[in-house]
């Protein structure tokens, strides 16, 4: 037991720095509708949020009040550099409507323009469309005193072409339009049109961006059996017409799918949301999974993945319930007083979790943290890469925490140095019998 180190964490002060790149992305509050940028080399999102409605607050749709946004740091930790904009912040805004649909943000002439849609007060229209400017990502916005004039409408997409002309996509329901921007992002300068060719059933949510010289819009398309799919089409000229050419995500079971595209160091990913945290459609979490393309133009399939992007390396959690093969185990919520999330459990003798792609780096790291609760006290948990027999990085002899849901975090000395890429295989091996052995939430390389 002398090579290890046991260690209580203020587990609230832990989870605001490491939130990590397994989906859901977010699980310390509901994100929904993700529009992920990147800017200057790094890879942010700008998505709305959902809240259970407060008390005697009547929200008869979704709950959404206000915008928080996030950045990718280090290989798969994401950052909430918390409040972009409050309802009630909206300069023409009705007050506590919690109307805050999915926005966007997009840079421009060094100048990043954030649009949002929300209820205007005095004003007949579903919502409209407003629009902020900064000089950073992450803002502060100065937000424009009044929306966008002959806009009419949700889910901003914007659009900026090789000659420096913006566009903004709008339109729910069943139609959607498209208009250019003027030189400062704030007006409209043409009347919209009305985006031709989509098919039938197109919903909402389009998202816009430009590939080998197509023009793509993505989009929430609804099929009367299966429900809400992501579509998608591509057109030779940025406001259409488009030609639709077929599903990128089938339904995953039934709630809205609103999403975005970004190619980051070289793969696209495609961000989207679930609601696997809330088990309630209207309480979504934030998605992402890689994207590739056939030589065609056309898209693959996206399958939502537990796993999703990115490559944990020092200092990231390793979510490690989010694994790429699980045997002889299972995984559920978190026990105890853990933040949300899911723990892998019900390990027995012979158990084992491959999670891909730990970035091990240069070879700095000398330790690994795991974040464990067991009720009994006999048998071991090892870490090996490659494969289930590769070689052993790292052993945790099994303490009784109090229970199975008390947890503790170990640190275990790393056997060897390790560079690079490695997928790690977790074993639990029995002293004896056929007990439960530990649970165990994450892993941290140090
Ligand atoms: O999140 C509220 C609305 O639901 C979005 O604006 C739509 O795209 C759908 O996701």
């Amino acid at each position: 037991m002398k090579h290890l180190k046991k260690t209580f964490f203020a587990v609230a002060m832990l989870l605001s720095l490491n939130l990590c790149a397994q989906n859901p992305l977010i699980t310390h509050m509901y994100t929904a509708d993700p529009t992920a940028r990147v800017f200057n080399g790094k890879l942010y999102v700008y998505p709305s949020s959902d809240q259970i409605p407060p008390e005697n607050v009547n929200c008869p749709d979704f709950c959404m009040p206000g915008y928080h946004m996030f950045s990718l740091e280090n290989g798969s930790t994401w950052k909430d550099h918390g409040w972009v904009l409050k309802e009630n912040e909206c300069p023409w805004g009705e007050k506590n409507t919690y109307a805050m649909w999915a926005p966007d943000c997009i840079e421009k002439d060094g100048k990043y323009y954030y649009f949002y849609p929300a209820k205007a007060k005095k004003d007949q229209a579903f919502r409209r469309i407003g629009v902020g400017v900064s000089n950073s990502p992450v803002g502060p916005f100065k937000w424009n005193k009044s929306f966008i004039e002959g806009v009419s409408g949700i889910d901003p997409g914007l659009l900026l072409d090789d000659d420096n002309q913006a566009y903004l996509f709008f339109g729910g329901g069943q139609e959607l339009f498209v208009a250019p921007l003027s030189d400062d992002m704030s007006k409209i300068i043409k009347s919209p049109i009305k985006v031709e060719g989509l098919p039938y059933g197109y919903k909402e949510g389009s998202f816009p961006f430009k590939k080998g010289g197509k023009y793509y819009l993505t989009f929430a398309h609804v099929f009367p059996q299966e429900g809400y799919t992501i579509g998608y089409a591509i057109s030779d000229k940025p406001m259409g017409p488009y030609k639709y050419y077929g599903k990128i995500m089938d339904n995953i079971e039934n709630g809205t799918n609103h999403h975005s595209v970004v190619n980051y160091n070289g793969k696209w990913i495609l961000f989207y949301h679930n609601w696997a945290l809330s088990g309630f459609n209207k309480l979504r979490s934030i998605c992402a999974d890689y994207m590739t393309f056939n030589s065609d133009g056309t898209i693959r399939k996206v399958t939502p993945t537990l796993r999703g992007i990115g490559n944990p390396t020092l200092c990231d959690t390793i979510q490690i319930d989010r694994y790429n093969e699980i045997n002889r185990l299972q995984t559920a919520f978190v026990s105890g007083d853990e933040p949300d999330g899911w723990m892998v459990c019900e390990t027995r003798n012979g158990s084992y979790v491959r999670f891909n792609g730990v970035d091990f780096s240069d070879g700095k790291a000398t330790k690994m943290q795991a974040r464990m609760a067991s009720g009994q006290r006999k048998g071991k948990m090892q870490i090996r890469i490659d494969n289930q027999h590769g070689k052993l990085i790292a052993e945790y002899p099994i303490e009784y925490t109090g229970g199975w849901g008390k947890w503790c975090t170990y640190t275990a000395e790393l056997k060897q140095k390790v560079t690079g890429l490695h997928d790690i295989y977790v074993s639990f091996t029995a002293d004896a019998g056929n007990t439960k052995i530990a649970n165990l939430n994450w892993l941290i390389l140090q």
